[in-house]
């Protein structure tokens, strides 16, 4: 019998359905807004996926933002290999972490000390904690479509698989934990004012994706940071920005960077481990001293600052840095972008587009939105289609309409190119 293109996929679905919940182990994987059988990946390299098939895809996922120098760079295997034979993990500190803490802060000026986590949801958790702890406050502002990882007080009205998967508040989640959560719309400044004006005083911190990219991409406006600023700063509120998806993808400085704004404390992700897991956030030394062991906020892990991780990590800030980097990054991704309008436009499709570095998102709609009550008017079933059409066509899209895509270094013109004539297809299928 011959194998048919999808089946070592529906195989491997079909068993990892047996012993894991939905068949993967985070749900942004899943196929379920689109449709259809996830494709299990072999390896990658460059801008490239392989499936189980052997099929190639070209990939705008990026394993959702940290393969920014593209997939297997050999200076990051290559550091990872040679960290890897000193050892795993110690469970005391390396020179590696005074490194990665020093060139954080340098290229993030707003911070003078981090700690560093394994993952973004411990991140944006122990900042909370941390502008709890410093502010003796309460209340916590975040707003809607907005997604912090998984933590219980930040899942509330939550973006990313929260959105895609229509739950936005989690189950599992008491009342009581939530209490103190204020959710807000998006890029709304005078709601913020109103809430500021009522509750300025019991507001802790306000943590924002100052661009978002789990709701879709969403720019936050210039008048929507000042606000914020001006309002956190005005009530002795803790801004917090969540960088994560944005730090070293949209600027090298991040987000913060291109608005001219500094936070009062910045949540750092996925780029920081080039592909493993490593996470931090950070602040003025005068905030982080309230972490233990210097002050009673406590916040810990075993393999915080993993030696390994942090040498994937501190290559790709290295290659991040070589002149032009992102001058040519931004370029292919809105030469993309651009690309992308015209052959929907040319077919007749409404169809948006915006893109930071080397971010994007897109919508089937007429305009740009500017929160999720925006997002939510685009048309979704028709970028299920596109999703498909695209996906056969060897281009792998973030299986949501609401997730930010990723371009990486390793996404040539060629390949830009090669995605582009798969789309002219895509819309024509879709007109
Ligand atoms: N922020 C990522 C997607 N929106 C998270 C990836 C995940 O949840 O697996």
């Amino acid at each position: 019998m011959s194998v048919s293109d999808e089946d070592l996929n529906d195989e491997l679905f079909e068993r990892a359905q047996k012993s894991t919940p939905g068949g993967v182990n985070s749900p942004v994987r899943a196929f379920r807004q689109v449709g259809g059988v996830p494709r299990f990946i072999t390896h990658a390299e460059g801008a490239f996926l392989f499936d189980a098939n052997g099929r190639r895809y070209i990939d705008y996922v990026n394993s959702w933002g940290p393969a920014i120098v593209g997939h297997a760079h050999p200076e990051v295997v290559a550091a990872v290999a040679t960290a890897a034979t000193l050892g795993l993990s110690f469970g005391a500190p390396t020179e590696r972490e005074i490194e990665m803490a020093e060139e954080l802060c340098r290229l993030v000026p707003s911070m003078e000390q981090v700690r560093l986590v394994s993952s973004g949801t411990e991140a944006a958790m122990s900042a909370i904690r941390l502008a709890r702890g410093a502010t003796g406050r309460s209340r916590i502002v975040k707003f809607d479509g907005c997604y912090h990882g998984h933590a219980d007080s930040l899942l509330v009205k939550a973006g990313s698989g929260l959105l895609t998967f229509k739950h936005p508040s989690s189950a599992g989640v008491p009342a009581e934990v939530v209490q103190h959560t204020t959710v807000l719309a998006y890029n709304n400044c005078q709601e913020l004012e109103d809430t500021f004006a009522k509750l300025g005083d019991e507001i802790a911190c306000v943590i924002v994706e100052p661009m978002a990219g789990n709701m879709n991409f969403v720019r936050g406006s210039a008048e929507f940071h000042d606000t914020l600023r001006a309002l956190c700063t005005r009530h002795g509120s803790l801004l917090i920005f969540d960088e994560v998806m944005s730090g070293f993808r949209v600027a090298l400085g991040g987000a913060q960077a291109l608005y001219g704004i500094t936070p009062d404390i910045t949540v750092l992700g996925k780029v920081i481990g080039g592909g493993l897991p490593v996470a931090a956030f950070g602040a003025s030394a005068g905030i982080m001293k309230n972490l233990s062991p210097l002050g009673p906020v406590y916040q810990a892990g075993t393999l915080s600052g993993n030696p390994v991780t942090l040498a994937a990590g501190l290559a790709t800030l290295k290659l991040i840095q070589a002149p032009g980097f992102y001058d040519r990054l931004g370029a292919r991704t809105r030469r993309l972008m651009e690309g992308l309008v015209t052959r929907a436009r040319d077919e007749g499709i409404a169809f948006v587009a915006d893109c930071e570095g080397g971010m994007f998102g897109f919508y089937f709609h007429d305009q740009l939105p500017s929160d999720l009550a925006g997002v939510q008017r685009a048309d979704v079933e028709r970028f299920k289609r596109f999703f498909h059409a695209m996906l056969e066509r060897g281009v792998y899209l973030a299986p949501s309409a609401f997730e930010a895509g990723f371009v990486s270094a390793a996404h040539h013109d060629a390949v830009v190119d090669a995605t582009l004539a798969a789309a002219s297809e895509a819309f024509a299928a879709l007109a």
